[in-house]
Order: C-alpha cells, then sequence, then structure tokens
C-alpha cells in the first residue's frame, strides 16, 4: 500500500506488476533523456551567439532527427504493447476467484475447480481506525487468493459500473453488468493488498475497498477445503461423486493438454532437424553429386563409343564418314549457339527469382529480429527471476492439485 509522502510508485507484488513497474521506470529514463537533451538544445540556441549564413541545409541531419525519434517511439511502445497483450494472456488457471461489484460492496465467488459453490460479501470494516487498521481500507471479509499460484479473476457488476483494483499489483479491471473481464492474480508473495473501487459509482463510491489477502498454497487449500466441508454438509452425495468425477477431468485434461504440446514440440523439432539438416545439408548435395557424376560418365562413355564406332566406320568408308562428321560437327555448333542465346534469359529468369528469394528471405530475417528486440525489450527482469517465479508457480501448482486430490481420495 502506499505511505505519507510518497513519490514513485507502490513495490510490484504481482509477477506482470514488477514488468510493468519496470517499463514505468524505463520509459520515464527515456523521457527524462529527451527532455534533458531537448532543453539543453533549446537553452543552447537562445544564448549561441554564432550563426551561418550558408549553412541552409543537411541531409543527413534531416535522416537522423527523423529516424531517431522514430526508433525511440517503438523502444517506448513496443514493451508496452507487448505486456498490454501478456497481461490479457490467461492459458489454464489452477483457480477461478468470481468478483461481483455491488452497490457499495464486493462479493467474491468461489466456484471453479475447487468443488465448492462458496460465496461472501465484503464490507468496509466499520471502526478500522479505532481497532488499528487502515481507514477506509479495511474490509469485513478478504479475497483470499494463493501467492505463486495461477489464479484469475473474473470481474463483473450487478449494477453499475465499478472497478476492481490494486495498484501494487498492477490490477485494474472495469466491473460492467453483463459483461465479465478477465485479469490474472499471480501474487509474488503472501500479504495483505489494499486497493479501491476505481469507478465512480455512486454515492458510497468510496467506501467499498478491496483487500486481497494473498496466502500459501497449503493454507489456500487448507481454507478452500475447509469451506467445501460446510458446504458438502448441505448437499447430497451424488452431488459429492460428480465434484469428484469433475476434479479428476480437471486434472487429466490439464495432464494431457501438456503432454500433447511437449510431444507436438518434438515433433516439430524432428521435421525442422530433417527438413535443413538432413535434407538441405547432405541429401541435396548428395544427390547433386551422384546425379551429375552419373550423367557425365554416361556422357564421357558414349562419346567414345562413337568416336570408335566413328574411326572404324572411316576406314570402311571415309567420305561417308566424313560428311556424317561435318554434319554432326554442324548441329553441335548450332545447339551451342541455341545454348548461348537460350541460357542468358534463363539465367535472367533464375537471378530474378532468386533476388526475390533473397528479399523474402531478408524481410523474414528482419520480422525475425523485430520480434526478438521487442521480446528482449518487454523483459524488464532478469533471467534468473523468471526462473525462480516459473519453478514456485509450478511447483506450486503440483502441491495445489496434489493436496486437493489428496482430499478427495480421503473422502472416498
Ligand atoms: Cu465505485
Amino acid at each position: 500500500m502506499s505511505f505519507w509522502g510518497q513519490i514513485g510508485l507502490q513495490e510490484g507484488t504481482s509477477v506482470l506488476g514488477v514488468e510493468i513497474q519496470a517499463l514505468h521506470d524505463y520509459g520515464m529514463i527515456i523521457m527524462v533523456g529527451i527532455f534533458s537533451f531537448v532543453g539543453f538544445m533549446l537553452f543552447k540556441v537562445l544564448v549561441s551567439k554564432y550563426f551561418s549564413v550558408e549553412y541552409l541545409q543537411s541531409q543527413w541531419l534531416e535522416v537522423v532527427w527523423t529516424i531517431l525519434p522514430c526508433g525511440l517511439l517503438l523502444m517506448l511502445g513496443l514493451p508496452s504493447i507487448k505486456l498490454l497483450y501478456l497481461m490479457d494472456e490467461l492459458e489454464l488457471p489452477e483457480g477461478t476467484v468470481k468478483i461481483v461489484g455491488h452497490q457499495w460492496y464486493w462479493s467474491y465467488e468461489y466456484s471453479d475447480s475447487f468443488g465448492s459453490n462458496y460465496s461472501y460479501d465484503s464490507y468496509m470494516a466499520s471502526g478500522s481506525e479505532s481497532s488499528g487498521d487502515y481507514r477506509l481500507l479495511e474490509v469485513s471479509n478478504r479475497c483470499v487468493v494463493a501467492a505463486m499460484l495461477h489464479m484469475r479473476g473474473l470481474v463483473t457488476s450487478d449494477d453499475v459500473i465499478h472497478s476492481w483494483a490494486i495498484p501494487s499489483a498492477s490490477i485494474k479491471a472495469d466491473a460492467i453488468p453483463g459483461r465479465i473481464n478477465q485479469i490474472g492474480l499471480c501474487f509474488l508473495r503472501s500479504g495483505v493488498f489494499y486497493g479501491e473501487c476505481s469507478e465512480l459509482c455512486g454515492i458510497n463510491h468510496s467506501f467499498m475497498p478491496i483487500c486481497v489477502e494473498a496466502v500459501s498454497v497449503e493454507v489456500f487449500t487448507m481454507w478452500i477445503v475447509s469451506n467445501h466441508e460446510s458446504n458438502l454438509n448441505n448437499s447430497n452425495s451424488m452431488n459429492k461423486a460428480l465434484l469428484a468425477l469433475s476434479l479428476i477431468y480437471d486434472v487429466f485434461s490439464s495432464m494431457w493438454a501438456s503432454v500433447s504440446s511437449v510431444v507436438r514440440k518434438l515433433i516439430y523439432l524432428y521435421y525442422w532437424w530433417f527438413k535443413n539438416v538432413f535434407y538441405y545439408g547432405l541429401y541435396v548435395p548428395a544427390e547433386f553429386c551422384v546425379k551429375s557424376g552419373w550423367s557425365l560418365l554416361k556422357w564421357g562413355s558414349g562419346m567414345c563409343l562413337s568416336f570408335i564406332k566413328w574411326v572404324g566406320w572411316f576406314l570402311v568408308s571415309p567420305l561417308d564418314a566424313s560428311l556424317y562428321a561435318v554434319t554432326y560437327t554442324f548441329g553441335q555448333v548450332c545447339s551451342g549457339i541455341w545454348y548461348v542465346v537460350t541460357k542468358p534469359i534463363e539465367f535472367t529468369c533464375w537471378s530474378v527469382k532468386s533476388v526475390i528469394k533473397g528479399i523474402r528471405s531478408l524481410l523474414s530475417f528482419s520480422v525475425f529480429l523485430i520480434s526478438s528486440v521487442v521480446s528482449s525489450m518487454s523483459s524488464f527482469t532478469d533471467d534468473g527471476f523468471k526462473e525462480v517465479v516459473m519453478e514456485r508457480v509450478n511447483l506450486n501448482t503440483f502441491k495445489f492439485l496434489w493436496l486437493l486430490q489428496d482430499y478427495y481420495k480421503n473422502r472416498r
């Protein structure tokens, strides 16, 4: 949460929050640089006494001061666009929290893969200042999520437009009646994070705070399971079996998805290897060598054989053989001329084709280069951090699924 006298943003508490705040710092560095440079030049122009009546144009300078701002704009815009898309990218979340805005409180529902239909309302806690809590920020029931687990929030509203926001996690989603907005909830650590309704929704807009409590996966699972227990006490056994079945189906479908993606990648890798290394690197040159060698051999032996034959013929009837030799040579010369005339056209066609091919590969290479630059620029956290986060999220996912599975196994 924010404190008195705080100038910068709140410290990032979610995976994307860290990236987004780093993007802010990165943008600020570039913009401070631009402001300093432009300010310095302006100051220089105002106080400078140097001038030249002959220095009227410079093409190169114009090219530079067109390209340079374009590059700067790309450097500012591309990481931002990439992060924007990453924020909407939510593939196979482990759990879902439905967040519904009301006039003037929030309600949270946990009914996705947990097998429970648990929901509760979250009002602003009254008299929070006297109990030592944060004024106008503490709530009666907090939204509980698991830290370092891939979760999602579905935000909607019951009446007017509200907005569910946690500034430290860089989350803000409008709660619109009749629409569902999706947000990723992957907090980096356990803790309590505060926010407020961020869309003017009526007279008590200021008094519907948001309070998220991120806990460890073990605690979260225990909490979900205990809610499920209390829920099940009111439902029949048929329901229980259905819920267990749906859970098992979820586990198997996610396992199947990961296995099939790995197999797909392996097949693609094999195809790529076969096509590029085996086919172009080994097969095509070998085929060329064998084919051309064979045809050269055939041609050479054919020529030798016909020459020996011709010599025999010449000894028998020199006139006929000489006449044949002259016509044969003439035919060869004509075909040579034909070859010389048509070959340049063929060569031109071939070179045009190759140039087009070259341009195409150059374009695809530049697209590849730009995309790799974008992907390297949009990630501000180092690879070590990302690896740790991935490892922890994977571990927590397994832990979560295992705990739930264990629970259902013991229940049967
Ligand atoms: Cu509001």
